[in-house]
């Protein structure tokens, strides 16, 4: 590694994040002949599946499509055991790619970034770490993911809890014994319900506080049997094709069929086979789900009767019915066995919406009407999403512009890829694409091929740097917004719209229009002569 100043580092490139955008940046760039300093919080590869350790944690994305298609290699000589993978084998398949490709020499870990800036006359970006180092790069990739700052609830006491409090998004790596324990969980999204239904089932007394009910349909997760895996692996290039053409970038049944193009016994015929068959298929059978309010209520009410035939108590079943808001306006959890969780006698529903927390104690949560005393509280209140990774560090642009003022009103970019003020600045799932509506692992490879053309094309134009249009960013955000207004997404008050922060600015800025459009987009750059991109020569100032 070259040394410019007493201080610095240089390298072509500088990418921020171990998860799925990350290491694939990592080997792309480095396979692109450039030089690499990768920097993760972590002390290992795996993003978000290295810190969510929690019992239960499992993606609800099919591993087949929630996992790289880049590597012939990797994806031969890795085996999946089961549909819906668990924790551990999703990390286990990220330390199989680190050490499959050699990516772990490009990392510092347990190292976090302090501050990027842009060095207008150098046309490069100074990038600080908390162990005051310096590396300058012509380059930075932020793989920080749309997940990865956890937010602690808005509830007063937290420090004043004199048992154990675990949080989800930043579990032990060590096991913890929570036999015989009375546990309190607070947060029922993804994570909270994935931790309900697996402590539910052991020895312990569980406090479910809820505040509002999300909907949740049957994963039935199954095993992969070595024929089904053989026939995998000979189908792996059609299956990475049906994602990159797919809403969801996986590989999904996706309806053309209205709701109310079929008369009724038909519509219910097919809401119990995709209820039977299990997973996301359900999401697929009507093409208006998130456009036509009166079948989405028809199809929430369906489920509501699921709640209702599968809880013993009829009145603990009516708290657990999610209303006032759409169907898979939250997003939609996957679950095994969730509802069943709540007619076991040691599960304990906390009504938060009847009964709202007023604070922790020094012994437990005391609701309005009294406390329960617990032994351990485990939080699972979610994410400053889709932009807190980002703004978590300083990173200023051109002429010395901060980050957060640009998006001050919002993240603001073109794709969530790039942004105008930022030179050489590249995001990857950034909160402007289809960020989490969509399969990471799928827009992760999109946006680093999409940057390493860029790259090429710059290389081979002789331009020194580049950032997108303002007229090209207004334009894609005022699509996101057209498209937005007409989805049912934005009616519930979740992390898709940023209400579960407050003060942090509301609205749906991710894109809608699903991964195959967002592709399209994005091709259409080169396409269109690079005009949605302004470049820069390099500059006499510029050091070698
Ligand atoms: O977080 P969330 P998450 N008092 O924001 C509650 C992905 N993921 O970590 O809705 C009481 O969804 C809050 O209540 P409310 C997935 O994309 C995927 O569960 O604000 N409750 C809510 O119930 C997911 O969407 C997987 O009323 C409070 C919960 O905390 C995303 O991560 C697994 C509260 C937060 O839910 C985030 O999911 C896990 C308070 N003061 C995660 N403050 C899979 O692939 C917050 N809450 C399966």
């Amino acid at each position: 590694m070259e040394r410019t100043t007493a201080q610095a580092d240089r390298v072509d490139m500088v990418i921020v994040g171990a998860g799925f955008g990350g290491m694939y940046a990592t080997w792309k760039f480095r396979e692109q002949g450039m030089s690499v300093v990768s920097i993760e919080e972590g002390g290992d590869v795996g993003g978000v599946w290295y810190w969510n350790r929690y019992p239960g944690a499992r993606c609800d994305l099919l591993a087949v499509d929630y996992s790289y298609g880049f590597s012939e290699a990797v994806q031969q000589e890795w085996t999946w055991s089961e549909q819906f993978a668990a924790q551990p084998e999703i990390l286990a398949y990220a330390n199989f790619v680190a050490d499959r490709l050699n990516l772990r020499q490009h990392y510092r870990f347990n190292t976090r970034v302090f501050s990027a800036k842009w060095h207008d006359a150098r046309q490069l970006w100074v990038v600080r770490t908390d162990d005051g180092k310096v590396i300058e790069a012509r380059f930075c990739v932020m793989a920080t993911g749309p997940l990865s700052k956890p937010t602690d609830p808005d509830i007063p006491g937290l420090a004043r809890f004199s048992g154990q409090v675990l949080r989800a998004a930043r579990w032990p790596h060590q096991p913890v014994d929570l036999t015989g324990k009375r546990i309190g969980v607070v947060g029922t999204g993804s994570s909270g319900m994935q931790i309900i239904q697996t402590l539910g089932r052991t020895d312990c007394e569980l406090y479910v506080f809820q505040r509002t009910p999300s909907f949740t349909l049957p994963m039935r997760n199954r095993a992969h049997s070595a024929e089904y895996t053989a026939e995998l692996k000979r189908n792996y290039a059609a299956i990475r094709e049906a994602c990159k053409l797919n809403p969801t970038g996986g590989a999904r049944p996706v309806s053309t069929r209205p709701f109310f193009s079929l008369p009724p016994e038909h519509r219910r015929e097919l809401m119990e086979e995709a209820w039977a068959h299990g997973g996301h298929t359900f999401l697929g059978i009507f093409s208006d789900l998130m456009t036509n309010a009166e079948a989405n209520e028809q199809v929430a009410e369906f489920v509501r009767g699921k709640i209702a035939e599968t809880v013993d108590d009829k009145e603990l079943a009516e708290k657990l019915k999610p209303r006032g808001y759409p169907i898979f306006a939250r997003r939609p959890c996957l679950d095994t066995g969730y509802y069943e969780t709540y007619n076991l006698p040691n599960v304990h529903l906390v009504d938060c919406l009847a009964d709202p927390i007023v604070e922790i104690t020094e012994r437990g949560i005391r609701n309005q009407s009294g406390e329960t005393e617990l032994d351990v509280l485990i939080l699972a209140t979610g994410y400053d999403a889709l932009t807190g990774a980002m703004l978590a560090f300083e990173i200023t642009g051109r002429e010395g512009r901060p980050l957060a003022e640009k998006w001050a009103g919002g993240p603001r970019s073109l794709f969530g890829i790039v942004m105008e003020g930022f030179p050489n600045l590249f995001m990857t799932t950034g909160p402007n694409g289809p960020a989490a509506l969509a399969n990471i692992v799928t827009i992760s490879e999109n946006d680093v091929d999409w940057v390493a053309r860029i790259i090429t094309h710059m290389q081979q134009s002789g331009q020194a740097a580049v950032e997108a249009t303002l007229a090209a960013e207004d334009a894609w955000m005022d699509q996101i917004q057209r498209l937005a207004g007409r989805s049912l997404m934005t009616k519930a008050k979740t992390w898709w719209v940023g209400a579960n922060v407050k003060g942090k600015p509301q609205g749906m800025l991710m894109f809608t229009g699903g991964f195959h459009k967002y592709r399209e987009a994005c091709e259409a750059v080169a396409a269109n002569g690079y005009r949605d991109l302004a470049f820069q020569q390099a500059l006499a100032t510029t050091a070698p």
